[in-house]
């Protein structure tokens, strides 16, 4: 049985839940071991008052990492990156994956990737993956540096799997999602530069006040991009945090039970609903509170059904 290493390099705050304070308690609670490496130590996600990590320290705690995995053959790896501040920061970070999937590829006897199914194992490297959460801004609000949205532009064809909200998938593919037909165009946009699996996390539409949408893309086995929406009631809740603990929630429903793809986002997506419908009275998502929702398997009570999008 090859090792677990998961990888999560997202933010750290003083105060509240957001970045590596949602990812490290929902991988620990879910069983996992997580490495954790915070770019930034702020006091609040309302308050971005602190430090970020400096290049010189982000590079040499890669390195040790990097030299400290040995034989990659008997060694799973799984990047999860979020909140990233810099330009110089996601460079390296994503140069540091992308160096590693190189040796590992070297390692691993490349199988001939189906995709049909919607089999998560046929659609990307179970050995290797790089779930790039984009986290730049919401609702027209940048909270990252100007320059990061060029270095994702740059580097998102490499990425396995990535979860934009609506402003970073306007954000990426230098576009306005007004209607469906703008996010199926996206989701093209970004699956023919490489992504392999598209997953954006919450579409809102002008004409429908009530409900939020999550799209699904990736390309069959003819090359053509296969598409799926969810859609989902909207609270009148708007906590950032929520695209944190998807991310990690979604990592963790692909290591551990693989398979359907569309069922792992219903059971992901089921809890999610869940703790966010928990919190609504806070200011902060309630993870601690909700923590044996966030453990569960998804499955209870309604679960919300993928419906096929004909593009
Ligand atoms: O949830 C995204 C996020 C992560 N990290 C920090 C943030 C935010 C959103 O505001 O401020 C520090």
């Amino acid at each position: 049985m090859n090792e677990e290493n998961i990888v999560s390099i997202q933010s750290q705050v003083f105060d509240g839940f957001c970045g590596n304070n949602v990812a490290s308690f929902v991988l620990r609670r879910r069983g996992h071991v997580p490495k954790i490496l915070n770019t930034v130590q702020y006091y609040s996600k309302f308050r971005h008052i602190g430090v970020e990590i400096r290049n010189e320290e982000l590079k040499a705690i890669l390195n040790e990492y990097t030299k400290s995995i040995g034989n990659l053959d008997n060694n799973n790896i799984y990047f999860l990156t979020g909140y990233i501040r810099t330009k110089e920061c996601a460079e390296i970070v994503i140069n540091n994956i992308l160096e590693l999937k190189k040796k590992k590829n070297i390692c691993v006897n490349e199988k001939a990737i189906k995709k049909d199914n919607y089999l998560i194992e046929n659609l990307i490297d179970l050995n290797f993956f790089w779930l790039c959460d984009p986290v730049m801004g919401d609702n027209g609000k940048l909270y990252v540096d100007n320059n990061v949205v060029n270095a994702y532009k740059s580097f998102i064809s490499f990425a396995d799997i990535i979860t934009p909200n609506q402003y970073e998938l306007e954000l990426l593919c230098n576009t306005k999602i007004s209607d469906e037909n703008d996010v199926i165009n996206s989701l093209k946009y970004l699956l023919y530069k490489g992504v392999k699996i598209v997953i954006v996390t919450s579409i809102n539409y002008a004409f429908d006040k009530d409900n939020l949408y999550l799209y699904i893309g990736f390309l069959n086995d003819e090359n053509k991009p296969v598409c799926f929406k969810y859609k989902f009631l909207r609270f009148d809740f708007n906590i950032c945090g929520t695209g944190d603990l998807f991310s990690s929630l979604l990592l963790s429903f692909i290591i551990r039970q693989k398979g359907n793809i569309l069922l792992i986002i219903s059971q992901v997506l089921n809890i999610l609903h869940k703790v966010v419908k928990g919190s609504l009275n806070s200011v902060e998502l309630l993870i601690i509170e909700n923590q044996d929702i966030i453990a569960s398997n998804g499955l209870n009570g309604t679960v919300i059904k993928e419906e096929c999008v004909f593009i």
